[in-house]
This record gives structure tokens, C-alpha cells and sequence, in this order.
């Protein structure tokens, strides 16, 4: 017979602190009817205090979960490797569970609510056997902010809570407005693999415990959240992707607000006028990397706001005001280096827990791309020895290290004000080889909406799926939004017009555009801010630009490519547009639209022709 303790954890050391559980009856009701069905060996309540940071990582060191980095290279910070199986996102796994399932749309995976709780019922039964229960009370904003949201994830996993501790403000704080009768998203998230068997016999623990069967569950109609199988990344850390982005996508459509995978900065121009930005990029495709860059145009600066997630809200003002909910970063590793992004690599000096990265003789850790030549010998992300002559990557390519946004030199000051920033201008951008031009803006809210509804991608290692296969990925959204994606173009369509002349200007962007010798064209990273300023001296109407069919370009010499190794016949082939191969991405648009049948708005069918008519000109 199991016996629950509130607030007594029994195996989470022995000096697990007597911490209360609640006050709050619906949220003591939930925790009690979870524990009913997952059986744990009992409940720790999370406070979110460094002395249970402390406390998690020793456990988990103790347990052969994390390795302890050596201080003296990496203080307070920790690897961990994963189930090889379990390395991404599973979007094949990841559902949606409205009433209708034109409420989710043809580009979710829909399942009937009742028959998915049902199945998860059968699954979470007892899957918490002979494990700890942590319950972590967590706001995503600022505590208390007007836009600022409280979840509650309830988890199995010692290192999904301590990750928590960076990703989200998690603890007493937000159980406290909870307890004041403010509202709240319940999460719950199992591994999967109970420690006591069908035969009550205790079975050991293995390094990363996880399921084959997985299930990424959302009820956006009740805002609720299941998670089973899966311990890694927006799989685990349901405050991130599964609330969010999936669950805060409906509450801000139904509100009246959006909540979008985007990026946020304040870039400031020579002259120290300061512009906000928020840019939507697919998963692994630079967000954190624009987010943190130094740019390589003297005179500018760019400020970090945040670096995957931002909630964006009209003001009283009327502008589009903008916050970062989350309180840290979960940033792809291999291409982050002092070349490229020395703002990240500085972020996670300490402090930090790395996944899925290799390590090194000294006790430091080392992903490719770090440094230009790899040490000679390393223990690879499986814990296997490697060598540069082993022909395989020594990190994961969705390897990542978890850190505080508060540890970033660059964040800036204000990054988590209440009431957010002002945003000035939107960026898409998206992973192309071919077509898209280094920089196009739109001519209106309703192109600008087009440009975010029709961006493709090629695949990169942040979701299970075929590598380079190029696929629709509209506003970077594919695997967050929580309901019709057609819906979500209407609703941003409806924001311009509430918006209306105070509304974001909206540009595209492509830093991924190879020759037709395989290399990139454009140098990226900190070259990036020569696109930047073109912007910002657009919003100033200091830039000139030129129309083409897919949206406005740089006149001649307006892009400063001053002291840049860019060839004259690079320039070109990075703002080329080819009206045949650009029928042919009409052609697949349609096609695309196609499947969400008249929930397409008008006005994007409209662009659509109206792209058409320009290209035949
Ligand atoms: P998620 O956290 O998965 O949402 O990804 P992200 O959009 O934050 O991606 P991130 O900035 O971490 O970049 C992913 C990869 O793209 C890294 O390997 C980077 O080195 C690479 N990358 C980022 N910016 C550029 C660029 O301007 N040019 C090129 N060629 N590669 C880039
Ligand atoms: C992404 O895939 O867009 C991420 C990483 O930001 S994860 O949190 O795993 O979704
Ligand atoms: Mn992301």
C-alpha cells in the first residue's frame, strides 16, 4: 500500500524540507486525484529556491542522472544524456484534443477528448510507482504581470524540475496568486517508467527513464496538458511549448491577443534610437542566435528579450506590446561558438545544464562548432569514446543547454517589464535554399500575413522527422498552434485591423539562401545587422526600396555591405526572384490553402493572386 505525504518526500534526500503544500483546495484536489491515479512513493512541493536547485542536482548526480561538470571550467552546472531514443520533439505523438476537429485543423494531430483521456488514463495509472511526485507552481511573465499566466506541472522527472528552475518562474510566488484564487493551467507530465513492477517488486532505475509510448496531450478547451513517455525538451518542460504556444495560442484567440514562436530584441541604431523586434523563425533556424547577436555594423547594439517565445498584446496606446513569458533559455548547442554566437557561449558559463552534449577529458563539455578544431578525445553523446577520426558527431544535433535569460550579457535591463515593449517591426524568416530573398518587406499588414502564413522550412534536428525536407511551417507555428491554423491567420489578420496605422511594419528574411555549389551566400550571425539596419532605416523612411513581385527589396547600395565578403554575383543570386520556380511555390501555396478549405481568409486569397498577376507581368 502506498502511502502519499504531502510535503514529506522520503527519497528526495534526507534533507528534504518539511515545505507545505496548500492552501488552494481545487489545486490540492488535482494533486490528490493525480496521486490517486499515478501512485507515486510521494509528493514534494516545489518552492523554487536555489537550496532545492541544490538539493534536485545532487539527487539526480547521486542517481547517476547528471554528471557534475568540473567546477572549475563550468561551476554549478551539469550534463545529462538521454534514452538515444529520446532526443526531440515527437510531433507524430503530439495531439490536440478539441470537441471539433476542424477546432484543430488538418496540420494537428486531432484525437476525441474522451477517448484520449481514457488512454491516458490507462497509461498514467500507476506510472508513478516507487517514484517522487513534484509539483511546481510556475508563472510564465513576470509574477503578477497583467499578461503573465500560472501553471501548474506536476512531473516525475527530478531534472524536467530542475530545468523549470531556468525555463520558468517557478515556486511560492506563483502558488501564492494561485492561492488568491487567480487561474491556472494544470500540466501533467510522467516518464512513463514506474519503479515497482505489476508484481510490487521494485525494479532499478536506468540513467534517462522514458517510454516508447509517447503522448503530448493538449485540451486547449479546458487549458489542460498531458504529457507521457517523454523526458526531454518542449516534450518535458510543458510550461514552454505545451502551454505557451499551444494552450496560451487559444486563450490569446479568444482574448484577443497572440501568443507566437518568436524571438524578441530592442535594436539601437548610431544615433541611440532604440527599435523593438519580434521575428518568428522554425525551430532551429536562429532565433537564439538573432536574439544575441553582436552586430557586426559599428555603431549598433541589439539587447536580448527573449529568444523563442513572446506574448504580444495591444496597448492602451495602441500599439503591439510585447513580453518574453519565459525566464530562460533551452538553446540549440552544435553552430554555437565564439564566431558565431559568443553572447550564448558566454551566457553559459555556470550555472547551466547541458543535454545531450559531449564531454570532455577535463570535465568540460564541447559540441561541434564550439571551437573550430575538436579536442582529440571526448566521451560522446551516447558516453561512448570519440575521436575527430570517428567519423559521427561527438553532440546530438539537438543537443542544448538550459540557463537562465538572466545569466545573458546581452539581456536587456527592462527584459522582464510587466507591460513588455513596444514592437516596431515583425520578422519571418525560415531555412531556404532557394527562392527567398535575403530581405523583403511587406507592403501591407494583409502581405505581411501572407508572408508568415506561406513560410517553408528544411527540417533540422529539433523534431523527429527527415532532415532538409523542405515543408510548410506557416508563422513557425506548425507544431505549437493549438488550434485551425487558417483560424490563426484570421485572427492575426483581425489584430492588423484593430491595429491599424500603429501596427508593426513586417519584413522576411532568408540567411540560409545557398549557390548552387551547396555553400550559404549570405555570412549571417553578425553580418545579420547589416538586414537589421535596413529595417530600422525603413521604419525611419531613410531607406529606399524597390517592389518586386514577392515584396519590397533594397534599392541598389542601400544594403550597407560595407567591408563584407560578399561577391557582386553572391548579391544578386541572394535577392534573385525567379518568377518560374516562384509559379511553382504559387502552384504548392495553393495547394497548400487547399486543404484548410474556405477557413482560408479571403485576403490571403487575394495575395495569393495578386502574387500570381505580378510574377506573369
Ligand atoms: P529553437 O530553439 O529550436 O526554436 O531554435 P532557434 O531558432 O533558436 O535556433 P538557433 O538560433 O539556436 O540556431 C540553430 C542553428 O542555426 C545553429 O546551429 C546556428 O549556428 C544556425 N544559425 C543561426 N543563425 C544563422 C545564420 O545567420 N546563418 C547560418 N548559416 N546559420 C545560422
Ligand atoms: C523548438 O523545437 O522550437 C524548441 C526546442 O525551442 S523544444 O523546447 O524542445 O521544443
Ligand atoms: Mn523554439
Amino acid at each position: 500500500m502506498t502511502i502519499i505525504q504531502h510535503s514529506r518526500g522520503s527519497t528526495a534526500g534526507s534533507d528534504e524540507p518539511q515545505g507545505r503544500s496548500t492552501t488552494d483546495a481545487r489545486l490540492l484536489a488535482w494533486v490528490d486525484q493525480v496521486a490517486a491515479l499515478t501512485k507515486p512513493e510521494s509528493i514534494v512541493w516545489c518552492d523554487g529556491s536555489l537550496a532545492e536547485f541544490d538539493r534536485i542536482t545532487r539527487l539526480l548526480v547521486a542517481e547517476g542522472k547528471l554528471i557534475r561538470l568540473n567546477p572549475e571550467w563550468r561551476p554549478n552546472s551539469f550534463l545529462a544524456r538521454t534514452d538515444p531514443s529520446d532526443v526531440a520533439r515527437v510531433e507524430d505523438r503530439t495531439f490536440i484534443c478539441s470537441a471539433e476537429p476542424d477546432a484543430a485543423g488538418p496540420t494537428n494531430n486531432w484525437r476525441d477528448p474522451t477517448e484520449m483521456r481514457a488512454v491516458l488514463d490507462a497509461l498514467l495509472d500507476g506510472s508513478m510507482r516507487g517514484r517522487v511526485m513534484y509539483v511546481v507552481p510556475f508563472s510564465m511573465g513576470p509574477v503578477g504581470g497583467a499578461l503573465s499566466r500560472l501553471g501548474v506541472q506536476i512531473t516525475d522527472s527530478a531534472y524536467v524540475v530542475a530545468s523549470m528552475h531556468a525555463m520558468a518562474r517557478t515556486g511560492r510566488e506563483a502558488l501564492e496568486l494561485i492561492e488568491r484564487g487567480e487561474s491556472w493551467v494544470p500540466a501533467v507530465h510522467s516518464v512513463g517508467m514506474p519503479l515497482i513492477d505489476e508484481r510490487g517488486r521494485r525494479v532499478d532505475d536506468v540513467a534517462w527513464p522514458c517510454n516508447e509510448t509517447k503522448y503530448i496531450v493538449h485540451f486547449p478547451e479546458d487549458r489542460e496538458i498531458v504529457s507521457y513517455g517523454s523526458g526531454y525538451g518542449g516534450n518535458s518542460l510543458l510550461a514552454k511549448k505545451a502551454f505557451a504556444l499551444r494552450i496560451a495560442s487559444v486563450m490569446a484567440r479568444d482574448e484577443g491577443w497572440l501568443a507566437e514562436h518568436m524571438l524578441l530584441v530592442r535594436i539601437t541604431s548610431p544615433e541611440g534610437q532604440a527599435y523593438h523586434v519580434a521575428a518568428a523563425f522554425p525551430s532551429a533556424c536562429g532565433k537564439t542566435n538573432l536574439a544575441m547577436m553582436r552586430p557586426a555594423l559599428p555603431g549598433w547594439s541589439v539587447e536580448t528579450i527573449g529568444d523563442d517565445i513572446a506574448w504580444l498584446r495591444p496597448g492602451d496606446d495602441g500599439r503591439l506590446w510585447a513580453i518574453n513569458p519565459e525566464n530562460g533559455f533551452f538553446g540549440v548547442a552544435p553552430g554555437t561558438g565564439m564566431g558565431t554566437n559568443p553572447t550564448a557561449v558566454e551566457t553559459m558559463w555556470g550555472n547551466t545544464i547541458f543535454t545531450n552534449v559531449a564531454l570532455r577529458d577535463d570535465g568540460d563539455v564541447w559540441w561541434e562548432g564550439l571551437t573550430d578544431t575538436p579536442p582529440a578525445h571526448l566521451i560522446d553523446w551516447r558516453g561512448e569514446d570519440w575521436t575527430p577520426e570517428s567519423g559521427r558527431v561527438a553532440a546530438h544535433p539537438n543537443s542544448r543547454f538550459t540557463v537562465a535569460a538572466a545569466q545573458c550579457p546581452s539581456i536587456a535591463d527592462d527584459w522582464d517589464a510587466a507591460e513588455g515593449v513596444p514592437i516596431d517591426a515583425i520578422i519571418f524568416g525560415g531555412r531556404r535554399a532557394t527562392n527567398v530573398p535575403l530581405v523583403t518587406e511587406a507592403g501591407s499588414w494583409e502581405q505581411g500575413v501572407f508572408m508568415g502564413a506561406t513560410i517553408a522550412s528544411e527540417r533540422t534536428a529539433a523534431a523527429e522527422g527527415e532532415l532538409g525536407e523542405l515543408r510548410r511551417d506557416p508563422f513557425a507555428m506548425l507544431p505549437f498552434c493549438g488550434y485551425n491554423m487558417a483560424d490563426h491567420w484570421a485572427h492575426w489578420l483581425r489584430m492588423g485591423e484593430r491595429l491599424g496605422a500603429s501596427a508593426p511594419a513586417i519584413f522576411r528574411v532568408n540567411w540560409f539562401r545557398k549557390g548552387e555549389d551547396g555553400r550559404y551566400l549570405w555570412p549571417g550571425f553578425g553580418e545579420n545587422a547589416r538586414v537589421l539596419a535596413w529595417i530600422v532605416r525603413r521604419l525611419e523612411g531613410e531607406a529606399g526600396a524597390m517592389r518586386t513581385p514577392v515584396g519590397l527589396v533594397p534599392l541598389e547600395r542601400e544594403l550597407d555591405i560595407d567591408g563584407l565578403d560578399v561577391t557582386e554575383a553572391d548579391l544578386d543570386e541572394l535577392f534573385a526572384v525567379d518568377p518560374e520556380q516562384w509559379i511553382a511555390e504559387c502552384d504548392s501555396t495553393e495547394e497548400y490553402f487547399d486543404r484548410f478549405g474556405n477557413r482560408v481568409p479571403q485576403a490571403l486569397r487575394a495575395e495569393l493572386a495578386s502574387l500570381r498577376y505580378h510574377l506573369t507581368l
